[in-house]
Order: C-alpha cells, then sequence, then structure tokens
C-alpha cells in the first residue's frame, strides 16, 4: 500500500515536471549539526548571519517538525543549453549565472511542491506537509544525499551519474511514512577539475567551501566593498558563478532542462547598459528573476568590478559617471574601476 502510493507520487512528480523524487527521513543525516557547527565556527558563512541562526533546526532536521515521518526530495533541472563559460570570454559583457537567465526558480520549485503536496494529500486525508525551497533553516544537500538524489561532490553541491549538476532542490516534510530510499555514494574519485578551477580558490579542502571567497556569495549576499584582492578575480561574473558546476565531467550525462521559464529575462548584457540602470530601471529590467533580490545598488557595484577587470579602456568613461554615486560601495568600485582601467592599457 505504502510502495504503491510512493511509487504513485513519484510518477506524479514527473508528470509536474520534477526530474527526480527519492524519499528519505528526518533523522538520516546525523553528522550535519557538526559539520554546520565548524563552518559557522571557522567563519565561512562571512555575512550571511541568518546561517548562524536557528541551528538547532538546521543542523537537525527532526527537530524542525518532530512531527514529520519522511521527507520527500525533488530534483528540477535547469540544464543549460550553451557552454556556461563562453560568457567569460566577452570581457564587455556580464556573466550571469545559467540559473537566473530566467524566472526565479524559489517561485517555480515551491509552486510544484505545493501541487505535489496537495495531490498528495487528496489522496492522503488526514496527514500535513510543509513545502520548503532554500529559504528555511534545512539543508537540502545532505537530505537530497541521503534520500539518493544524486552525492555531494567535491565543489559541495549536489550532482548526480544521470542528471549532471544542473538542477535544484526542494523539499516536502510529511507526516506520512513512506517507504525510504537508498542514500547515494560519492562517485568523485580521483577527480578534482572543480576545486582547480575556481578563480578565487574558495575550497580549503575537497568537499568544503570557504563562502567568503566564492564569487556566487561576493557577487549576491555580500554587502559593501568585496576585498580588493578577491574583485580583482572576479573576471566579468556580476551574478552567481558556474565554473565548479560546468567543470564536472559528469555533466556529459546530464539530462536537457525542460522549463523554458529559466531561460529569457537576461543572457549576457553590455557591461555598460547594465552600469547605466536607476532604481526604476533594474526593477523593470529583473522583474521575475532571482536578481531583483540584490538591488541595484550591488549589481552596480558588482558590474564596476566587471568593467575594472574588463581591460577596455573605453569603458573608463561610464565608470567615471558613478565615482560621486550615493552607495559607497558603488562609489568605491566605480574609483577602483577607472584607476584599474588607466593604469592598465
Ligand atoms: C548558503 C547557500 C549558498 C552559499 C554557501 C554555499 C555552501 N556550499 O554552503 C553560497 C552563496 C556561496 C551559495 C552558492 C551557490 N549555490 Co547555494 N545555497 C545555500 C543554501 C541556502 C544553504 C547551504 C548550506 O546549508 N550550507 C552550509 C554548509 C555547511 O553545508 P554544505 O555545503 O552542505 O556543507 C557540507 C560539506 O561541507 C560537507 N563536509 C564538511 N566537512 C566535510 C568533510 C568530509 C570528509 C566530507 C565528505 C564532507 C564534508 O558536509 C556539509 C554538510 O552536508 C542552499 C539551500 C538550502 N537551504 O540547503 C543553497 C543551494 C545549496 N545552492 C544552490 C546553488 C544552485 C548554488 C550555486 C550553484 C549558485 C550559483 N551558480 O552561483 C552556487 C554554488 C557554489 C558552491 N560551490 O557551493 C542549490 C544547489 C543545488 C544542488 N544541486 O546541489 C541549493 C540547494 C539551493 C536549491 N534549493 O536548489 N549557496
Ligand atoms: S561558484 Fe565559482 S567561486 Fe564559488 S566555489 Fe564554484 S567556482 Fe569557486
Ligand atoms: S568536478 Fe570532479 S571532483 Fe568535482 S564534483 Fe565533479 S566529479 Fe566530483
Amino acid at each position: 500500500m505504502k510502495t504503491t502510493i510512493r511509487n504513485a507520487l513519484a510518477a506524479e512528480a514527473e508528470a509536474i515536471g520534477f526530474a527526480r523524487m527519492r524519499v528519505t527521513s528526518p533523522g538520516a543525516v546525523p553528522r550535519i549539526a557538526e559539520r554546520l557547527r565548524a563552518f559557522l565556527a571557522a567563519g565561512r558563512h562571512g555575512q550571511m548571519d541568518w546561517m548562524a541562526e536557528r541551528t538547532h533546526w538546521r543542523g537537525n532536521p527532526a527537530a524542525l517538525w518532530p512531527e514529520a515521518r519522511s521527507v520527500i526530495m525533488l530534483a528540477e533541472l535547469y540544464t543549460p543549453d550553451h557552454d556556461p563559460l563562453q560568457a567569460l570570454r566577452q570581457r564587455d559583457r556580464a556573466a550571469i549565472s545559467v540559473y537566473a537567465h530566467g524566472r526565479d526558480y524559489h517561485d517555480l520549485v515551491k509552486k510544484r511542491l505545493k501541487r505535489l503536496g496537495r495531490w498528495l494529500l487528496e489522496r492522503e486525508p488526514g496527514h500535513e506537509i510543509k513545502v520548503f525551497v532554500d529559504t528555511a533553516p534545512v539543508m537540502e544537500k545532505p537530505l537530497a544525499e541521503a534520500a539518493g538524489l544524486g552525492w555531494q561532490g567535491k565543489h559541495t553541491n549536489l550532482l548526480s551519474r544521470d542528471l549532471g549538476s544542473w538542477f535544484f532542490l526542494g523539499a516536502i516534510f510529511t507526516t506520512l511514512e513512506l517507504p525510504l530510499d537508498k542514500p547515494e555514494t560519492e562517485h568523485c574519485g580521483s577527480c578534482r577539475a572543480c576545486l582547480d578551477i575556481c578563480p578565487t580558490n574558495a575550497f580549503p579542502r575537497p568537499f568544503q567551501l570557504d563562502a567568503r571567497r566564492c564569487i556566487s556569495y561576493l557577487t549576491i549576499e555580500h554587502k559593501g566593498p568585496v576585498d580588493p584582492e578577491l574583485r580583482a578575480l572576479m573576471g566579468n561574473r556580476i551574478y552567481g558563478c558556474d565554473d565548479c558546476l560546468a567543470a564536472c565531467p559528469w555533466n556529459k550525462f546530464a539530462q536537457a532542462g525542460t522549463e523554458m521559464r529559466y531561460r529569457g529575462i537576461v543572457d549576457a548584457p553590455p557591461l555598460e547598459e547594465l552600469a547605466a540602470l536607476d532604481d526604476a530601471g533594474f526593477r523593470a529590467r529583473f522583474s521575475g528573476s532571482p536578481i531583483k533580490r540584490i538591488g541595484r545598488d550591488r549589481l552596480v557595484r558588482n558590474v564596476l568590478y566587471a568593467i575594472g577587470n574588463s581591460g577596455k579602456s573605453r569603458l573608463a568613461d561610464t565608470a567615471r559617471r558613478l565615482v560621486d554615486d550615493p552607495d559607497e560601495a558603488v562609489a568605491d568600485a566605480a574609483r577602483w574601476a577607472v584607476h584599474r582601467l588607466m593604469h592598465r592599457d
């Protein structure tokens, strides 16, 4: 009976658009509390203070909702149809992480999770569900590994032998007891392609990330000026970074992403176009996109670092226009960019 509902649920997940569903239990990840503690104690979360809050839940999914009996983990593909590293060669254009080219995954994944959850509750009345994607104090990668969706690679993200690296995760906690899937084991072997490609050397050890050095953190989460040593290594990456994912040889087996809404809002726009955005222009341009979250000032700060790294002296005038910007991090980035361009060519 339980197997029947589990298999029907997996089929429904696929029909809704998820690439795969696997099930684990809330208590299946006993080591994460200790690893989260070590990550936080070393300060590797940088300014992401919210990671150090509610650690009794983040490090222990069984405590988050004691009535939950199963955790249904879902993978949603956004596999690119082009080489994501190509944008890095166009230095007067912005390299934007593949996941942020279209609609915000938080919205799309959450909608699907709710739809799948409703489907389950119609068949199992009397039970309850809670859906999570990204923002709750839930460590989704170790749960997904325990459920068998893939393994956490040396770059710390979840990958799979047949899905590759390009997928988001979502979770449905439920009071319903479902048959559990087997955890996946690691298949990185002696490969270290993701570690070697990282432009900022953000991996202190394989399987461990120092977020403070990660360009994804620096462009999306970090407030204020970025350490000059690191900004010089960011190249033209102005929102997120895909290098460690793109380097992974398991992508050869990746399945195509079919959700077209993850494309189409932005691709690789010219840096000067983005540098000219004011608040209203920024909001209009990035409506529905995850980029909207960082606001105009942080985006323009990142664009100015990219201009400074571009080696294109014709962009110095674009930077000069922003040296007196009311946002101090933008003004600082503009001065840095002008100086760098003037002393390079
Ligand atoms: C905070 C966060 C970030 C931070 C920190 C990332 C990190 N690795 O911790 C920053 C801003 C840098 C970031 C970047 C990115 N993120 Co992010 N992020 C998160 C978030 C909200 C929490 C992650 C977390 O709990 N980190 C805390 C650390 C301690 O946990 P951990 O990484 O799992 O660490 C493990 C290892 O270090 C390991 N470990 C420690 N010591 C040892 C020792 C040994 C021997 C071993 C084997 C293991 C080991 O154990 C830890 C626990 O499992 C999750 C969503 C969520 N709620 O889970 C999304 C999430 C992980 N991010 C996601 C994505 C897509 C990205 C980016 C690819 C986006 C981009 N293109 O720019 C990059 C990838 C960068 C990278 N290499 O990790 C996806 C990943 C999907 C997937 N397939 O895995 C998630 C799951 C969001 C989602 N719902 O889809 N992210
Ligand atoms: S996302 Fe980029 S900067 Fe961050 S760890 Fe991966 S390669 Fe390094
Ligand atoms: S690039 Fe190599 S080491 Fe990194 S996650 Fe992929 S298989 Fe593992």
